[in-house]
This record gives C-alpha cells, sequence and structure tokens, in this order.
C-alpha cells in the first residue's frame, strides 16, 4: 500500500474560508487536509481524490462542527505590569480617562509597574492573558512595548511577547510603540524624549530582531503629527512598517499620515474624517476597529462604518487588550461587540479576525482556509459562524491547530 499523502485529514467540517465570494465562503459538508505544516486541500467530501482512510495517516470526523482560520488578534498591549482596577473605579465615579492621564495615572502608572517588574515576573504575568486569548481560538497575536520606554524595560517586554509565542507555540509579532506617553523623566523634555525613541530605543531593538512593525499613539494626550512622522521616517529607514494609533480621542488627521507610508494600518478611528478615509483607501491601509476600548471608555461617537464600507477599506477587529482601555481576553468577544456595538454583520466581524487581520498584519500565509496556507485552525463547538458573534462569554473553541499541529486550549 502507498504512503498517505497528508499528515491529517478532517472530515464532515462546516468550513468558513472566506476565499470567494459565498457568504464566509462557507463550505458544508467540508473535508481539510493537513500536511507539514501547511493546508493541503479544502473542499467538498464528495470531491475528495480517494478514499479517506488512504489519504491521510490520522484521519477524524467532526460532525458539521465549525472550522475556521485561526483567529488574528491584531492590535494588543498584553504585556505589562500591574493592572488598573483603581482607575476602572475613578472612571466609573465619573473621572474621563484624559483627566486620569493627565493627572499622572493611566499609561504612566502602568510604565512604573512595568518597569519596576523582572523578566520572569512580566512573563508571569502576561502568559496567562496570551493563554485566555488562545483558548478563545487566537493562533497569531500582535503584541506592542510602550509600558517601558527606556531601552531596557522596551526590550524586557518584547523579550517576553517573543517568549509567550515559543511558550504556546502560537506565532507573536511585536511592534515599537515608543511614541505611547511621555514618561515621567521626560517632562517639559518633549523633543529629547523623542529624539530617545527615534534615534536610539528604535535602531536598537531592530537592530536585536525584536521587531516586526512601528506604531505610535497619534493624540492630543499622546504625540503630534509631526513627532509621529519622525518615528515614521526612522521606521521605514530601518525597512519596518507602520501602523497606528488614530483619531482614537480626536481628530489629528493620523489616518492620513500612516496612510503617506503606506502604513499597515490605522486603529481606533471614531474620530476619522472622510478625507483620512479616502487616503487609507488609496494605500490599501487597514481599519483595526477596537470595540473594547470603545465600550471600557464608555465613547459615544462611532467609527465612521458605512464611509469605511462605501470607499472600500477593509476592516478588521482587535482586543487592544491593555490594562486601561480595554481589558479584553476574548477576540470572539470583541468580535460580537463590533456587531452590537459598531453594528457589523457577523460575516464583517469574522472577516475582521482572520483574513483581514492578517492584512494589517502584512502576513499573506493565513487568515483563510486554502490550500498553501498555514495549517492555523480553529474547531469551534458550533455549527454556524455568526455564532462565533452571537454567543457572549462561554468557551466555543474545541480545538485550535497551529502550523499542523494541535496546541493545548
Ligand atoms: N490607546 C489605547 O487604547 C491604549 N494605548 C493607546 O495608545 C491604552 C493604553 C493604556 O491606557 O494603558
Ligand atoms: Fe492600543
Amino acid at each position: 500500500m502507498s504512503e498517505p499523502r497528508w499528515d491529517r485529514l478532517l472530515l464532515n467540517a462546516t468550513l468558513a474560508t472566506f476565499v470567494g465570494d459565498t457568504p464566509c465562503g462557507l463550505v458544508e459538508r467540508g473535508a481539510i487536509a493537513l500536511h507539514h505544516g501547511r493546508i493541503a486541500w479544502v473542499g467538498r467530501m464528495d470531491e475528495l481524490p480517494d478514499a479517506p482512510g488512504t489519504l491521510a495517516a490520522a484521519v477524524e470526523s467532526l460532525d458539521g462542527a465549525l472550522v475556521t482560520p485561526g483567529l488574528i488578534d491584531c492590535h494588543t498591549h498584553l504585556v505589562f505590569g500591574g493592572d488598573r482596577a483603581q482607575e476602572f473605579d475613578l472612571r466609573l465615579n465619573g473621572a474621563s480617562y484624559e483627566e486620569i492621564a493627565r493627572a499622572g495615572g493611566g499609561i504612566v502608572s502602568t510604565v512604573n509597574a512595568t518597569r519596576a517588574a523582572s523578566e520572569e515576573q512580566l512573563f508571569a504575568q502576561s502568559l496567562p492573558r496570551a493563554q485566555a486569548l488562545l483558548a478563545d481560538g487566537v493562533s497569531t497575536l500582535e503584541i506592542k512595548s510602550g509600558y517601558g520606554l527606556e531601552l531596557d524595560s522596551e526590550r524586557r517586554m518584547l523579550r517576553v511577547a517573543r517568549r509567550i509565542g515559543r511558550e504556546l507555540g502560537i506565532s507573536v509579532r511585536t511592534s515599537f510603540l515608543g511614541l505611547h506617553a511621555l514618561p515621567p523623566e521626560y517632562t517639559d523634555r518633549r523633543d529629547d524624549y523623542v529624539a530617545l525613541a527615534c534615534d536610539e530605543l528604535l535602531p536598537a531593538l531592530a537592530a536585536e530582531g525584536l521587531l516586526d512593525a512601528v506604531d505610535a499613539f497619534c493624540e492630543n494626550i499622546g504625540f503630534t503629527r509631526g513627532e509621529t512622522h519622525r518615528v515614521f521616517e526612522r521606521a521605514q529607514q530601518l525597512g519596518l512598517p507602520v501602523k497606528l494609533h488614530a483619531e482614537q480621542l480626536s481628530d489629528q488627521d493620523g489616518a492620513a499620515l500612516v496612510a503617506e507610508f503606506g502604513g499597515l494600518s490605522a486603529d481606533h478611528l471614531e474620530y476619522l474624517s472622510e478625507p483620512g478615509i479616502k487616503a487609507m483607501a488609496a494605500a490599501g491601509t487597514v481599519a483595526v476597529l477596537l470595540p473594547g476600548a470603545f465600550y471600557a471608555l464608555r465613547e459615544t461617537k462611532l467609527p465612521p462604518i458605512a464611509l469605511l464600507r462605501e470607499h472600500g477599506v477593509a476592516i478588521a477587529i482587535a482586543t487592544d487588550c491593555n490594562p486601561g482601555t480595554s481589558p479584553l481576553l476574548s477576540l470572539r468577544m470583541a468580535a460580537g461587540m463590533a456587531c452590537t456595538l459598531f453594528r457589523l454583520t457577523p460575516e464583517e466581524a469574522l472577516r475582521g479576525v482572520t483574513v483581514n487581520a492578517a492584512r494589517a498584519l502584512g502576513l499573506h500565509d493565513r487568515g483563510t482556509l486554502a490550500a498553501g496556507q498555514r495549517a492555523d485552525l480553529a474547531v469551534w463547538k458550533v455549527k454556524r459562524p455568526a455564532e462565533l458573534c452571537y454567543w457572549i462569554g462561554g468557551s466555543l473553541v474545541r480545538e485550535v491547530y497551529v502550523g499542523g499541529e494541535s496546541v493545548t486550549v
């Protein structure tokens, strides 16, 4: 008897492939073959080239269970020290996020806790957050620096981010967010800090191979458009793609700036204007919406969804997992919130955590179920794609495969 051609064959699956024009690219009574870490074959079971038992070393029937690409969380800050539960209390009693930040709380309080944590402590505190995301179907995760704001602490955060990927067997992409907040020791010396971030921290961390992209917080309580321009220029010199926290609390024309640099994504976008949308559409910059932050800040201004659709801007959804504005540990929940709060369709939200999220990270080898893609899959306990957005909470994951291997969730 000849050797089976595939490592593993999953049968009787409902496949949300996100390929083609049908809703979610759905294939009923589908089969998907995994081989050497890649998807080797996808289609209807009745189109398999031979009897299943002869095709693969391991064959499993899924009884109609839904299979999606492994989910991709393209915007998180999940490596940090401490928490900000006390600030949550202050906000519930009427203080605004800006007021807390201007009074020296907010991001800066997490900077202090992160600087005080050793690499082991930071790893021990952050790992469970990544585990929670994985348990909810995430197989690729972006993690930003930005709570260190000096070389050793930024490096520690990024090393912990990479280590989380190795520990859990998932993909972690890292972004430098040196322009996140002005560190307390640079009060009244803004230019010196921006110079430090652009000319010392960024090149040093890039040289250590710790960075995949560069981000900034372009906001009236963050950094100006000019300062953002400066860090983007340096990123460009170093060959790193850019992305931006843009138009979250006010319109700084940041989306147009990141588009001008051919950026991967502009993120948040509640205050985005039509010229910004047009610039994003022309540059192919993805709109990353973060409903967790919208919810936690009790924001009322909605991102301009109708205009994003009209101009054909790809929409992704992420958790923004961070201790201040979005302590959210479920990407599926973020997708559900995008439906309920932003009125995305479940299909749009699910494209937002798969195919469009891959694009927001500049990754072309994942985010759909197609032959040749990485074998990153989530097998669910439900049968219809919309259920992933409809159920609030609970644990719906049956199995996650990363690079063809089942990982413990
Ligand atoms: N925007 C956000 O939503 C997070 N960072 C940012 O630039 C919030 C970070 C925090 O409050 O700790
Ligand atoms: Fe963020």
